[in-house]
């Protein structure tokens, strides 16, 4: 639907005085947000409505994406682009003396996750409902989003991050959709007419509600649903929740995300919560296709729905499945079993071993008794199955229960017909190491879909000054075909375009300065190179490495050595519970705090932590970034994301050969980017011979030594213990990381990039090819991939003027 401008001000008007009895002049940002989202949902509900419509006619596949995350940051901005109204909207403010930017500033991120994990469903989200297929989320309405990070004295503290506190503009509360979830008591199977049926015994029941949060897709594109799920005391159970107590037990379910992105904790109350939410999600899926589709043959099920397990924390969707077809529909267990199998695929995102989920045995009887049954059932037939074709050792290595533990991801495998991985090396791992045993069984199983970034949010939301240089180059087409950006290489030679690309930098620089002086107080050059690393903290990251080279630069300017000027900008959260990563936070603040007062330094290195890394964050550090830093130790980051949104805003990566880094480097070619470290073979030759010595490395490289020995020499104030537990660390034979390994190849890329830096031209040059061929990390491709090869969809056919 079409907005005109004079419309676009007549209906901000109405809401204002309808809503606050306002006007544009004395309303507030926050106001004024309120009022534009309000349009922005009137002008997507009837669609959002004819589309589902269109969906129970047409009665088409759909992909149901379970993921215990969704991170999708904020949605004003995001919804208007895809509506087509951006630009008017941004306009119409404009002519009222209004910013749109500011007003949009008014909305809380919708941090519903940790990291990479949760803000790639996001963005398959977007992309579903962008490329026309009919994808839905299922997910948790947490009342507290990621927590909100503090530094105070260098520390980080968390607080609540109370997102809700204001009213949510986007979601819908569709009670009439509620289910009941079961929890606890005893079951006892008795015979029903010939059917062995489960009898519960003092279980709780928990009400699910559904909040449903349009995902609205790019121009053409259909107006999808992510279903987030609220827990409640069932009205006709209120008699067994008789005090405050008991109700906010039941509230508490869906109280909070867990802040620890690669290990778990509050076990209990985590593994209800995946409970929850897989086994609401399920039973609305069988409501809609035996109440909404008519459809009475549960063997068809596959044919009108796929499930997709993000990592294994919704992967008790296949034992529920089972629950729900063999107890409540009275299908005998082997066409269950085939039924499951069809609709399931599972994406596994990393092989750090602390990430694979593993339930108590005890703990799940407890929780949920008849699951635990059916993942018994599961776990024999899969080994009567598999006597006598495979080794007993094989048995034993891939079987689900072992040592009184449920493996999640074995039964994420063994009852899905997809397993892939996030970038080609990853996959290959899987494949050969982590689930070779797996790999050997069922190869057919595995494939490789490498992640993607939504160009969407990270070019044409937060970097319109580069997206309107491509209009101007390339022609606008490249917002719908991603494939035509990679005409902008044309370019290579063209200085005026070249020119303009530094200066768009330049500018989206001088942005991010007033921001940190804003923030921080800290005055920083913004024709300094920007260094950014921004993810979450985590050894396998290596923050650590680059707070090495940042101690090595300072050594160097103290003793007279010039480098360019610099300025490395940090964003990062560490889990509440991961004591080293809070303890790099520590030391990485306090070399800050020294070398930014230090008046020998001037202002040739400057160190920015900003606080509270989080979308809205990103969206302004991500478009202003020289350097992109993906210096993870090979093989431990599955595949990354950032590296690929720092990329198509032109930042040039130096990177270890890991994750997507590799295609990366496959796409502009190694002359640009700045690859360097250890292969995969290195680093598991070092694990395989434990030949990893790093004091002899410490010893035998003054310059590492230096570097090191500041961390415990005095040099950095306020952070012994820290800079002690980091040294300790570093020097250690089972440091697993490698960081030592990699410090001289890593200086040697930075003494690249700096030389480079003196190049403008071809510095401007590099960047052009990245951002051109940043086309090959566009979700939309990933999407289409997940599309054809494992959720088998096709486009829902709607007429335009139903969009
Ligand atoms: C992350 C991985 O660490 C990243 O390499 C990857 O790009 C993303 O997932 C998306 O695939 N990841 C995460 O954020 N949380 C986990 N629990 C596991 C992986």
């Amino acid at each position: 639907m079409q907005l005109t401008k004079e419309e676009f001000k007549k209906r901000l008007e109405r809401k204002l005085d309808n809503y606050f009895e306002e006007d544009v002049k004395s309303a507030s940002n926050s106001d004024l947000y309120a009022a534009v989202s309000a349009i922005v949902r009137d002008g997507y509900t009837p669609q959002w409505r004819r589309i589902r419509i269109a969906e129970t006619n047409q009665k088409q596949k759909q992909v149901y994406y379970f993921s215990i995350e969704f991170l999708p940051g904020t949605l004003l901005k995001s919804n208007l682009l895809n509506l087509g109204w951006l630009k008017t909207v941004r306009e119409a403010l404009a002519d009222l003396h209004l910013d749109l930017d500011k007003i949009a500033a008014a909305e809380p991120d919708m941090a519903l996750g940790n990291g990479g994990l949760g803000r790639l469903a996001a963005a398959f989200m977007d992309s579903l409902a962008s490329t026309g297929y009919t994808g839905n989320g299922n997910g948790i309405r947490y009342k507290y989003g990621l927590f909100k990070q503090k530094f105070v004295n260098g520390y980080q503290k968390e607080l609540p991050n109370d997102w809700l506190k204001k009213e949510d503009h986007w979601e819908v509360r569709r009670e009439s959709k509620s289910v009941l979830v079961r929890f606890g008591g005893k079951v006892n199977m008795v015979d029903d007419n010939g059917w062995m049926t489960p009898q519960y015994e003092g279980e709780r029941v928990v009400r699910a509600v559904p909040y449903d949060v349009a995902v609205v897709g790019y121009k053409d594109g259909l107006t999808n649903t992510l279903r987030l799920w609220d827990a409640e005391v069932p009205p006709e159970e209120e008699l067994n929740y008789p005090t405050i107590t008991d109700r906010r037990r039941v509230e508490d379910l869906t109280s909070i995300l867990y802040p620890d992105d690669s290990n778990y904790e509050g076990r209990l109350l985590r593994l209800k919560q995946e409970y929850f939410f897989v086994s609401a999600g399920l039973q609305s899926i069988l409501n809609y296709y035996t109440k909404d589709l008519d459809n009475k043959d549960l063997t068809k099920l596959p044919n009108y729905v796929a499930v997709h397990i993000n990592d294994t924390h919704p992967a008790m969707a296949i034992a529920e499945l089972m629950r729900l077809l063999v107890d409540e529909h009275r299908v005998d267990w082997d066409t269950a079993w085939n039924i499951t199998q069809k609709v399931m695929s599972y994406t596994n995102h990393t092989i750090m071993a602390e990430a694979m989920e593993k339930w108590d045995v005890n703990m799940m009887s407890q929780l949920l008794p008849r699951i635990m049954q059916i993942i018994t059932e599961i776990d024999r037939r899969f080994c009567v199955g598999l006597k006598g074709h495979v080794s007993d050792d094989v048995i034993e290595r891939t079987r689900i229960i072992k040592n009184g533990q449920v493996q999640m991801a074995h039964l994420a495998i063994i009852g899905s017909h997809s397993i892939n991985g996030v970038a080609a090396l990853h996959t290959q791992l899987l494949e050969t190491k982590v689930l070779k045993d797996f790999y050997n069984l069922y190869p057919d199983r595995f494939n490789n879909k490498t992640n993607g970034i939504t160009l969407r949010r990270w070019l044409q939301i937060a970097n319109p000054e580069l997206s309107d240089l491509l209009d101007e180059t390339i022609g606008k087409n490249w917002r719908n075909d991603s494939d035509e950006m990679l005409n902008f290489e044309k370019y290579y030679h063209d200085t005026k375009v070249l020119h303009k690309l530094s200066d768009i930098k330049l500018d989206n620089k001088k942005k991010l300065a007033k921001f940190i002086k804003e923030r921080t107080g800290i005055v920083v050059d913004p024709t300094a190179i920007f260094d950014v690393q921004v993810k979450r903290l985590h050894a396998y990251k290596r923050q650590t490495l680059k707070l090495l080279h940042i101690l090595k630069l300072y050594q160097d300017l103290k003793a007279g050595i010039d480098h360019p000027k610099r300025v490395v900008i940090f964003g990062a959260k560490a889990a509440p519970s991961y004591v080293f990563a809070k303890q790099v936070i520590k030391v990485i603040n306090e070399t800050a705090n020294m070398i930014n007062n230090d008046p020998d330094v001037n202002d040739k290195l400057k160190v920015i932590f900003l606080e509270d890394y989080d979308v809205s964050l990103a969206e302004r550090i991500i478009p202003a970034a020289d350097v992109s830093e993906q210096i993870s130790t090979t093989t431990k980051e599955a595949s990354g994301t950032s590296n690929m949104k720092l990329m198509a805003n032109g930042a040039l990566t130096v990177a270890t050969m890991d994750g997507a880094n590799i295609e990366i480097k496959d796409a502009v070619g190694e002359d640009n980017i700045f690859s360097f470290g250890l292969n995969k073979d290195q680093v598991y030759k070092y694990y395989a011979e434990h030949s990893y010595h790093p004091r002899e490395m410490y010893e035998n490289d003054a310059v590492m030594k230096k570097a090191v020995d500041a961390l415990i020499d005095g040099t950095i104030p306020n952070c012994s213990a820290e800079g002690q537990a980091l040294f300790n660390n570093f020097l250690g034979d089972n440091e697993q990381f490698l960081v030592l390994a990699d410090f001289e190849a890593y200086l040697r890329a930075q003494a690249k990039i700096e030389q480079t830096w003196k190049q403008k031209r071809l510095w401007e040059q590099m960047s052009l090819v990245n951002i051109a061929h940043s086309e090959r990390f566009d979700v939309d491709k990933t999407i289409e991939r997940y599309a054809e090869d494992i959720w088998h969809l096709k486009k829902l056919e709607v007429e335009k003027a139903d969009r």
